[in-house]
């Protein structure tokens, strides 16, 4: 069975809300992308140098990042000899593999959030400003309260003028109560009371908000680890997961920042939102490659329920449905 029928198939198993979500939120990756791999595919009589070279030029221009652009021309370029294929159109199923198989290709690879079997899961977000951390928090309270558990926000961020009354606004729209303190007072402390009303009320997860941060490593190293530690202290093991939220709107430079932080602390997963907002969403596959970090979740729209899980698949295909679509039966 050709890669794109088996991907059509793949993809029919999940809901078609899910679907429609990542194909929309791609929408202008697909259009800058996919439009420039097809006109490509199709100009090209035969599979040489030059051939190799534009598609270089569009995968870096799709922000994959050099690293991972010139891995995967090599892979490439081994499966075009390997299985003699002569015709470029051939190569666009063989991109798309590709392009999954950076994902596919590790088995470490996981998209589930670490949640506690009993007891309280604690998520910290962090981020540089504007990235998208508390909608994030709300969208993420929404998805796990419709999932049936019990929610509960620390408004971590008593830096940012309105930040606490963002969150809040979040917590009235999807039903979730909101722990904080006054506005200026120390996040550590609003961490220490957020965990005592978890464990009185048995909530089951708890998402901690916390202040943008400029790039600056000594401070960032200071104000998360004070905060890191006062979860650490109450809850053994916890904070379950420290999602570091990337704008992918930034392109390398979110890359970049994603390195420092990293160094900072103990990123365990990306969340990369407004990819709806870009043309240039092969970002996705350069955080893979180059962090060795999953991107747990994706933006896909400002609404409560445009955060999805992050599935190759999905994003795969919400990159060439329609080339995808167009395969006969
Ligand atoms: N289109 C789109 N917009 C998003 C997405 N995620 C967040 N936003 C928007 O990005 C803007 C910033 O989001 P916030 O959640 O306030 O970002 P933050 O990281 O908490 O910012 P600070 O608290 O200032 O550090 C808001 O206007 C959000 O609606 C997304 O996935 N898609
Ligand atoms: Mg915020």
């Amino acid at each position: 069975m050709s890669f794109f029928k088996k991907l059509k198939e793949t993809i029919s198993r999940q809901t078609d809300a899910v679907t429609e979500k990542f194909k929309s939120g791609l929408e202008k990756t697909r259009n800058s992308f996919s439009e420039k791999v097809n006109d490509l595919v199709y100009r090209y009589r035969k599979v040489d140098e030059d051939f190799f070279e534009e598609l270089e030029e569009i995968l870096i221009g799709a922000d994959v990042g050099v690293a991972t652009v010139m891995e995967l021309i090599d892979q490439l370029k081994e499966e075009v000899q390997r299985r003699n294929i002569q015709d470029p159109r051939e190569l666009q199923a063989v991109i798309s593999e590709k392009l999954i198989g950076i994902y596919q290709g590790d088995e470490d690879f996981e998209n589930e959030l670490n949640m506690q079997d009993t007891g309280l899961t604690v998520i910290l977000f962090v981020g540089v400003n504007g990235v998208g951390k508390t909608t994030t928090i709300g969208k993420l309270a929404h998805t796990l309260k419709s999932e049936g558990k019990s929610v509960l926000m620390a408004a971590g961020d008593t830096f940012r003028a309105g930040a606490i009354e963002q969150l809040e606004v979040w917590g009235e729209r999807v039903g979730v109560d909101v722990i904080k303190q006054a506005s200026g007072s120390d996040p550590a402390a609003v961490m220490y009371d957020a965990i005592q009303a978890a464990k009185a009320r048995n909530a089951d997860v708890l998402l901690c908000d916390t202040a943008g941060r400029l790039q600056n490593k000594v401070n960032l190293m200071k104000e998360l680890e004070k905060v890191k530690r006062v979860i650490e202290r109450e809850i053994p093991g916890a904070p379950h997961e420290v999602l570091l939220v990337i704008d992918a709107t930034t392109g390398q430079n979110g890359l970049s920042q994603a390195k420092t932080f990293r160094e900072a602390t103990d990123v365990t997963g990306i969340v990369l939102t407004k990819l709806d907002g870009t043309a240039k969403g092969g970002i996705v596959l350069a955080i893979r490659n180059e962090l060795n970090v999953p991107v747990k979740f994706v933006g896909l729209g400002e609404k409560m329920d445009d955060l999805q899980k992050f599935d190759p698949e999905q994003y795969v295909y919400g990159l060439f449905a329609d080339v995808v679509e167009a395969q006969p039966e």
